[in-house]
């Protein structure tokens, strides 16, 4: 018996609903809202049961820098196990020589590359945010915006990168990094065309694949490791997997320099459940049910973008490639932040997002991104999100219509109709009880 006074009775043994009720309520309540609302958001998912596994594993306590094999700290024997089934599975996946996993986020892995490529005040060529591009392409508010020398590109009247204006861009500034890929963009790149800009004003290019790696991945979307010479991608969007982001390249050199970046660059300790949720992931994507899940996860965004359309939504670009679209509300006279509210009311969560040329502020903006790949996972195909494009047209119509007010009742009748839905499609049966 350990009776030792610093030891608290239970310690190894109560379960969280009896030692910390207040953090097991929001927990319980976090998983009740997932189960009984439909998630929208274009960076969220579902994991799978193995992969909450391996993010609540003992794992968790282990410290290890460094790279398998090569660590500053002891005892990493299956620590290096872990790590060096999720990168062998990346490589596999993308079909790259190279894989660094540890990054703890895209924008960490972003930074990584940064860190690797550029000195502080070289010139960046990435994409405006208002345009889908992301906050770590160099936008002001962040490091990569503020240590670096940012130009913007942006796309044309139909939503469309212009590959014209990238070149004279290019030539103009001369930058170091060209960047590809974002956050809201939800058209096919032209990734060979990037290259030959790149190529031309002697250039890298990094493609940021976070909104597509599962499409990339499941075959469904033309993969960028061919031109790119570094990739990144986030593993918790249509990778279905933990949160985290991975770097991806061919190049030994460049691999060398992009590890040193990651550890001891921009990040300290491995976050090894994390490490260990991403092999999961990583492992599910090989198998071949993971093709028919990126083939339904792009029909059914193609679905919702259709639905939209149909019923006299404007949707950027016209259509996605992708897992995402982007509403754009300027013609109903919404905002996306009181369009966002009155969804969310309704069980339907999604995020309210710039669109091109937007005025209004960040946390207010003219445009709605959803994503399809969270309620693919949970079972849904076309008639399903045929149906939630119905209801997100009813909602933002009634909006309009009474001079963007929020219809309380149309939310309610609505939000009944998803918690049936999603009754029909249950999540983590078992969990929580
Ligand atoms: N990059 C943010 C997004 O696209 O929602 C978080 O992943």
């Amino acid at each position: 018996m350990n009776d030792s006074p610093a030891l608290e009775p239970g310690y190894f043994l109560d379960r969280l609903q009896s030692t910390d009720p207040e953090v097991h309520a929001a927990l319980a309540d976090e998983l009740r809202r997932q189960q009984e609302g439909i998630e929208l958001i274009a960076s969220e998912n579902l994991v799978s049961r193995a992969s909450l596994d391996a993010l609540a594993s003992v794992i968790v306590n282990k410290t290890v820098e460094g790279r398998p094999g090569a660590r500053y700290y002891g005892g990493a024997a299956h620590a290096d196990r872990i790590e060096a089934l999720a990168i062998e599975r990346a490589r596999r996946l993308f079909g790259c020589a190279f894989a660094n996993v540890q990054p703890h986020s895209g924008s960490q892995a972003n930074q990584a590359v940064f860190l690797a490529l550029l000195e502080p005040g070289d010139t960046v060529l990435g994409m405006a945010l208002d345009a889908g591009g992301h906050l770590s392409h160099g936008a002001a508010v962040n490091l990569t915006g503020k240590w670096f020398d940012p130009v913007r590109y942006g796309t044309d009247a139909a939503g469309l990168i212009d590959l014209g204006e990238v070149e004279r861009l290019a030539h103009e500034h001369r930058p170091r990094l060209i960047i590809c890929g974002g956050s809201a963009y939800p058209r096919a790149i032209d990734f060979a065309g990037f290259r030959r800009i790149a190529d031309a004003v002697g250039a890298m290019l990094l493609a940021d694949m976070a909104h597509f790696a599962g499409l990339v991945a499941g075959g469904a979307h033309p993969s960028p490791l061919p031109h790119a010479h570094v990739t990144t991608a986030t593993t918790y969007k249509n990778l279905r997997g933990a949160r985290g982001g991975i770097i991806l390249t061919d190049d030994a050199d460049l691999a060398r320099r992009l590890d040193s970046a990651v550890f001891p660059g921009v990040q300290g300790s491995v976050i090894l459940n994390a490490v260990a949720a991403k092999a999961v992931c990583l492992g599910e994507a090989l198998k071949p049910a993971f093709r028919a899940y990126a083939a339904q996860v792009l029909a059914n965004a193609r679905c919702v973008a259709d639905t939209l359309m149909a019923r006299g939504i404007a949707i950027v670009a016209g259509g996605t490639d992708t897992p995402l679209l982007v509403a754009d509300l300027r013609p109903l006279g919404l905002t996306g932040a009181a369009a966002s509210d009155g969804l969310e009311a309704a069980g339907l969560t999604c995020n309210k997002n710039a669109v091109p040329g937007d005025t209004q502020p960040p946390r207010v903006t003219s445009g709605l991104r959803f994503g399809a790949a969270a309620g693919t996972t949970r079972g849904f195909r076309e008639a399903e999100f045929r149906q939630i494009g119905d209801w997100i047209a009813d909602l933002l119509h009634a909006m309009a219509d009474a001079g963007g007010a929020r219809d309380k009742a149309e939310e309610q009748a609505v939000r009944t109709e998803v918690r049936a839905l999603c009754r029909a499609f249950p999540i983590y049966p078992g969990l929580g009880t």
